[in-house]
C-alpha cells in the first residue's frame, strides 16, 4: 500500500462523521508527537492512526459478519460490547478494500481500544494517542497527558486502569485483552523496580 498522507485521509473521511474524522486527524498528530518521542516508526504510525477508526460507524450486523467468518478475528468478541468490534473488524476489512498488507499497522488498528499483552511501541503509541488527543475529556486524561511527557509504558498502564475502573464503575464486562494488557504493563513496571532497587 503506497498511499500518502492525504490520499489516506481522503480515503476514510467519507467513512466517518465530521467530529471522527476531527478526532482522526488530532489522533494521527498526537500520535506522531509520541512516536517522535519514544522511536516508533512514523510513516507506519501516521497510517494507522488515520486508519484507526475506519470501521467505527459499520452497521453491527455487518462487523459480526466478519467476525463469524473471517477465522482471524477472536470469536469471543461477540460476546462482548460491539463497541470492541471495530478496531480488529477494520484491519481485515483494511486487507481487503485498501490492500493494507502491513502487520504493524493491522496490529495498532486492531488493539486501539483493548490493547492487549505485549504491545509493541507503535500499538501503544496509537493506542495512547486516541486516549489522550487534545479533545479527550475523560476524567483522569490530564494525568496520563503529563505521564506520556516521559514514560509512554506507565501512561498506557493509567490509561487502561481508568477504563477498567469506568468499566466496572458501570458494571460493564472488561474484555479479557484489556486486562492482559494492563496486567503485562504492571509486571514490566513491577520487574524494572526491582532491577533499580538492585535486585
Ligand atoms: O473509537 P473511539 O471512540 O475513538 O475510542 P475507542 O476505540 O477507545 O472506544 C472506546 C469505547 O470502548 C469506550 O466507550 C469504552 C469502550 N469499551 C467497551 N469495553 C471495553 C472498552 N474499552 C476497553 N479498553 N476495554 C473494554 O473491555
Ligand atoms: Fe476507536
Ligand atoms: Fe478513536
Amino acid at each position: 500500500m503506497h498511499l500518502s498522507r492525504e490520499k489516506l485521509l481522503e480515503f476514510v473521511q467519507p467513512h466517518l462523521t465530521k467530529t471522527r474524522y476531527e478526532h482522526t486527524v488530532r489522533v494521527t498528530e498526537t500520535a506522531l508527537i509520541l512516536a517522535n518521542r519514544f522511536g516508533a516508526n512514523q510513516e507506519l504510525t501516521e497510517k494507522a492512526a488515520i486508519l484507526h477508526d475506519y470501521a467505527k460507524y459499520k452497521p453491527k450486523e455487518d462487523m459480526e459478519r466478519w467476525i463469524i467468518s473471517d477465522r482471524r478475528l477472536p470469536k469471543d468478541l461477540l460476546n462482548h460490547h460491539h463497541e470492541l468490534w471495530h478496531g480488529p473488524v477494520a484491519a481485515v476489512m483494511l486487507e481487503k478494500e485498501i490492500g493494507l498488507a502491513d502487520s504493524a499497522i493491522k496490529s495498532a488498528i486492531a488493539c486501539h481500544t483493548s490493547g492487549k499483552k505485549n504491545m509493541s511501541i507503535m500499538d501503544k503509541v496509537v493506542f495512547l494517542a486516541d486516549y489522550i488527543e487534545p479533545g479527550r475529556g475523560f476524567s483522569g486524561v490530564e494525568e496520563v497527558r503529563k505521564t506520556a511527557e516521559s514514560n509512554l509504558d506507565q501512561a498506557c498502564l493509567q490509561a487502561l486502569s481508568n477504563t477498567i475502573q469506568f468499566l466496572t464503575n458501570k458494571s460493564r464486562s472488561v474484555y479479557p485483552d484489556t486486562i492482559h494488557a494492563y496486567n503485562d504493563l504492571l509486571e514490566i513496571k513491577n520487574n524494572s523496580r526491582e532491577e533499580n532497587d538492585g535486585k
